[in-house]
């Protein structure tokens, strides 16, 4: 470099007016996937061989007594709701294959399940929508839970089983697959909060073994499909969807918070993708929890990130010990039970950027948002949700995260566990009497980024 080239670099560096000339549209990669996403319990209907079907029927345990019974009814609605993700340029689609339709009971496959999801797959390739998908989305088969669901020891096989002939019987061409959504809102909800299947309350320390017996299930499966790839001379790319919070501390000076917001950050957010990076499942909460071991042939097995973002905690370190130890004050608002509250979340597009950076300096990973969403019925926030954190992805592959896609949750209105039917998070909505699907103006806002490919900063 000459002398002369350097000197107008680095005034266009150093010259506060450079920023006027940057480009005012930030354009996708060429191959980006726009997605949309959903989970089979929340929008199929009558998933009666599963955990949740069974948990439900407990009065108490979904708000107002409801039930997810036909869900959106998407089970009898495969193409129509294909036809709706074209109609919005989507050219992704996110999905979970319910593992209690196509295995009811313990090693018995339902040939005429199998066979809808091999229908569902062909629909969208034929439309040009490329599935990604999810093999556990919270809901196990009875049977699986009844012999001790993670914790049994038949639990990495019977996963690997499944994950294979989902692979090799449903999908024998799909090249991303999610063995895991959200394992710590899985596992906490199950085994610690317990207001959601298994249902026990636990002390944290004791649920390790289940972390340890779902990291050792995700491994196999990850081997599973990565042989029937090879067997089949194709390609697989596997991961986890994670759902990551920005942990910041509430009193921004306060070194408690920040040292407690750290703590909780590393926990919630990393030790799970750190596990499959380096094979050891480490995580310390002073006093709640402390686990430190290595889980043979789980070390490189995520080809990817998974992202869910959805918000931020501000972090008051009080407010935690007090929600910790379950005697939390009406002024903290519970900490932990409103991270199960997405009608709270407050919506922090910069927090995904901030992930993003953060994600790929630790993984040098490629990146998935495997979800993102608001719940609202108005579609007045969503619209706003919707362009400032595509805005924030698009800042992030701007500045070099290699993020592949970006899937909205959700396509549609659907079954949002505890809360029932209440919270809306469709761009289309669902009017539950008749099953009608109705677009909300944001569907259109996600076509005009989704076929132009591109976005206004
Ligand atoms: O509906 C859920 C989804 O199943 C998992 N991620 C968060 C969404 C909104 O709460």
């Amino acid at each position: 470099m000459t002398i002369e080239v350097a000197r107008i670099l680095v005034f266009f560096a150093l010259n506060p007016f450079a920023h006027a000339a940057k480009p005012k549209t930030i354009v996708f990669p060429k191959d980006f996937k726009w997605c949309t996403a959903t989970a089979g319990h929340q929008i199929e209907g009558n998933n009666v061989h599963s955990d949740w079907w069974e948990f439900e029927k407990q009065p108490g345990a979904i708000s107002g007594g409801q039930k997810s019974g036909l869900a959106a009814g998407s089970y009898t609605r495969v193409s129509e709701d294909i036809a709706l993700m074209k109609s919005i340029g989507a050219n992704s689609y996110r999905f979970s294959v319910e593992w209690s339709r196509v295995e009811p009971k313990e090693g018995v496959i339902d040939a005429a399940e199998v066979k809808h999801y091999q229908d569902q797959v062909l629909q969208l390739e034929a439309a040009g929508i490329e599935p990604l998908i999810t093999l556990h989305h919270f809901v196990s088969p009875l049977w699986f839970r009844n012999k001790g669901g993670w914790e049994w020891e038949g639990a990495p096989k019977a996963f690997a089983d499944f994950a294979r002939l989902v692979r090799s019987k449903i999908a024998p061409k799909a090249r991303f697959f999610i063995t895991i959504n959200e394992p710590m809102v899985h596992i906490m909800g199950g085994y610690f909060l317990g207001n959601v299947p298994p249902q026990e309350k636990r002390p944290m320390q004791d649920i390790a073994p289940v972390l340890i017996g779902l990291l050792k299930s995700h491994a196999a499966a990850y081997a599973a499909l990565k042989e029937e790839a090879k067997k089949s001379k194709t390609e697989v790319q596997v991961g986890t969807a994670n759902h990551l919070r920005l942990f910041q501390a509430k009193r921004k000076l306060n070194p408690v918070d920040q040292l407690t917001a750290q703590i909780l950050e590393d926990a919630w957010n990393w030790a799970f993708p750190n596990a499959l990076k380096t094979g050891r499942l480490k995580m310390k909460i002073p006093q709640m929890v402390s686990i430190d071991v290595e889980i043979q042939g789980l070390r490189g097995t995520q080809d990817y990130l998974g992202i869910n973002y959805y918000t931020r905690d501000r972090i008051h370190s009080g407010a935690v010990m007090r929600a910790a130890k379950g005697k939390p004050k009406p002024s903290d608002g519970d900490f932990l039970e409103r991270m199960y509250s997405p009608a709270n979340w407050e919506s922090y597009p910069d927090g995904l950027e901030k992930i993003l950076k953060q994600a790929y300096r630790k993984y040098s990973l490629p990146i998935l948002i495997t979800e993102n969403g608001v719940d609202d019925a108005t579609d007045l926030k969503r619209q706003d949700y919707l362009r400032t954190h595509v805005q924030a992805v698009a800042r992030a592959i701007d500045s070099g995260v290699p993020v592949q896609s970006y899937c909205h949750w959700s396509l549609l209105d659907n079954f949002e566990w505890i809360h029932g039917f209440g919270p809306r998070f469709g761009l289309f909505e669902v009017d539950y009497s008749t099953l009608n699907r109705r677009a909300r103006p944001s569907a259109e806002l996600f076509k005009n980024f989704a076929t132009q490919n591109s976005i206004r900063r």
